[in-house]
């Protein structure tokens, strides 16, 4: 193989910090999310540099006051925008700080990639307790995501850079990262510039694609799962979902694939009622956590896979198809074939409809959430962006609150973490400030980030947030009560005044007992473009959700 040589023509003199913020620009990277510290001053200089410089193309650093702030900063703006994010933060500390955003990044397959500094190069392994060592850094990032690279020389940035964004949408997406040692940012040589790298798209596998349009096209009572890696392909999706009068399953990170005013989009627990019936399912971009752990299934369920990851879809037991690739060309492709195999078909409108309101009477018993819910909804203009939390109304919001268009309804999928959301919301708000964005919290869950109120008044994010106060983690104290004799244990919340707390950082701020004062509430705080505002809601205990979440098995045995 010839070895690949740097073109002497494009080669300039680079400190590797330079070099590695040109090649994020060339990747269209715009905006770092950050915590500065002496390992990383050298980069930072370089930032403030081009900056300074009126040629150079800006990349915006937006600092936080906790490294996890900077890290779901990026993840939101992730989500909220489609496009690959960054973040730097100092190395030991500074990358566990983060590493719950990476992770939650990783479960969600957002395009995150982490900047971490390091201790001097020579020094690294050798366990001579520099500031902020920690054993084996590499190690620990590489399980946390699935490319990672330290970047040892300034000729080397600009194709580690290159290589890392190509990992972040090659295969399953998701973050990666890259580490630099103190003493390399600053280092200075000689730099070829690297186009991005193309990223690699399995061939369509036309015989794959029509089996899966002779299996679902035969089909009486199909069914279509759509999971987060659906997002892109919403359209298809509900094309198809019309070809096939298939109702479409969605929860967490599927939703706003399909327009929930059509009557084929269905939640979790009418989901379930319909996949005991089915006869075939389309499962994309989704790991089918429920349905095939705990639902169940068995030989006379058709299932179609269609996955980016092509380790996916055989991992709970072997799919009748399996498609690997971006979701969106694989579905169009089968938009074209499926005609030719597709049974006559009576519109289900009617039968749905029936279905959505004995849905609606069952899930009732959550008035309280629902009231709080349909008013936010009311508010919330239709391109708005909800920012769910591990909270009362964001358990019934995943059942409940209507989504209307893909990338508008941010849930954090299976870690499930709680208190990502008001960070994650101020990401999503930063990269999006064409959209309201709204998050929701506990009381619980907002203290985990409550610091970050501080990086929305100083860049002037507009960010309305909803936290509902009922002085616990209200959540496992209801287990509590109800599974563990009321044996109430670390679940009681001394609060500070919401209310006060953001007025003291320059905020608005108000508080609501009632949901139709939280529509007043609301209507002026989407107002506010030039800042956050905070509506505190004192609420009592709320219903369980939980028999409409985790529910138990309806075929297969
Ligand atoms: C990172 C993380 N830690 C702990 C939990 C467990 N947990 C789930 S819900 C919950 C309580 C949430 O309290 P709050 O935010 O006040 O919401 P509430 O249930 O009171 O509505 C806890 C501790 C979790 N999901 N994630
Ligand atoms: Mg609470």
């Amino acid at each position: 193989m010839p070895r690949r040589k740097a073109n002497a023509a494009h080669t300039a003199t680079r400190t590797t910090a330079e070099a590695a913020i040109d090649a994020l620009s060339a990747h269209g990277l715009d905006t770092i999310y950050a915590l500065p510290g002496v390992h990383n001053d050298d980069f930072f200089d370089a930032l403030a540099k081009t900056r300074d410089n009126k040629a150079a193309k800006k990349i915006r650093v937006i600092h936080t006051r906790h490294e996890q702030g900077a890290a779901y900063m990026a993840l939101g703006a992730a989500l909220a925008s489609a496009k690959p994010q960054a973040y730097c933060v100092v190395p030991g500390p500074g990358l566990l700080n983060s590493s719950a955003a990476l992770l939650t990044a990783y479960g969600m397959n957002a395009p995150v990639l982490a900047l971490f500094g390091q201790i001097p190069q020579a020094a690294i392994g050798r366990g001579l307790s520099y500031l902020h060592e920690v054993r084996d850094q590499a190690g620990i990032i590489a399980r946390l995501v699935d490319w990672s690279a330290r970047i040892c020389a300034p000729h080397q940035a600009p194709r580690l850079v290159a290589e890392a964004m190509q990992s972040m949408f090659t295969g399953r997406p998701g973050p990666a990262a890259l580490e630099c040692a103190m003493d390399v940012w600053g280092r200075s040589g000689p730099v070829a510039a690297q186009a991005p790298f193309p990223v690699d798209e399995p061939p369509l596998d036309d015989d794959a694609i029509k089996a899966a349009a002779k299996r679902l096209g035969a089909a009486k009572r199909p069914l279509i799962v759509v999971g987060g890696g659906a997002q892109e392909a919403s359209a298809e999706v509900t094309r198809l979902a019309h070809l096939l009068q298939a109702p479409v399953v969605s929860y967490r990170r599927g939703r706003g694939v399909i327009d929930d005013r059509d009557p084929l989009s269905v939640n979790l627990p009418l989901g379930r009622d319909l996949w005991a019936e089915a006869d075939a399912v389309l499962a994309v971009g989704t790991h089918l956590h429920s349905p095939l752990l705990h639902w169940g299934f068995d030989s006379t369920l058709a299932i179609v896979r269609v996955d980016a990851d092509p380790e996916e879809p055989a991992r709970l037991t072997k799919p009748d198809v399996a498609l690997i690739g971006r979701a969106a060309p694989i579905l169009r492709r089968l938009l074209d074939v499926l005609p030719a195999h597709n049974a006559r078909r009576a519109s289900r409108q009617g039968e749905m409809q029936e279905r959505h309101a004995q849905m609606r009477g069952r899930l009732a018993k959550l008035a309280p959430q629902l009231g709080f819910l349909d008013a936010i909804r009311a508010e919330l203009p239709e391109n708005g962006i909800f920012v769910d939390e591990v909270t009362q109304i964001g358990f019934v919001s995943r059942l409940a609150f209507p989504v209307y268009k893909p990338r508008t309804y941010l849930s954090p999928g299976y870690q499930d973490n709680l208190g990502w959301g008001f960070a994650t919301a101020l990401g999503a708000q930063h990269a999006r400030p064409d959209v309201p964005v709204l998050a929701i919290s506990g009381d619980g869950g907002f203290m985990f980030t409550a610091s970050e109120m501080a990086t929305a008044i100083c860049h002037r994010i507009p960010l309305v947030t909803i936290v509902f106060v009922d002085g616990a983690f209200g959540n496992v104290r209801r287990t509590q009560q109800e599974r563990y004799g009321n044996r109430l244990i670390a679940t009681e919340l001394a609060n500070p005044d919401f209310v006060a707390f953001a007025k003291s950082f320059g905020a608005e701020a108000v508080r609501v007992e009632k949901p139709q004062d939280l529509r007043g509430a609301l209507r002026r705080a989407f107002a506010h473009r030039d800042g956050p505002t905070v509506i505190e809601v004192p609420v009592g205990a709320m219903p369980s959700p939980w028999e409409f979440i985790q529910m138990g098995r309806v075929r297969g045995g």
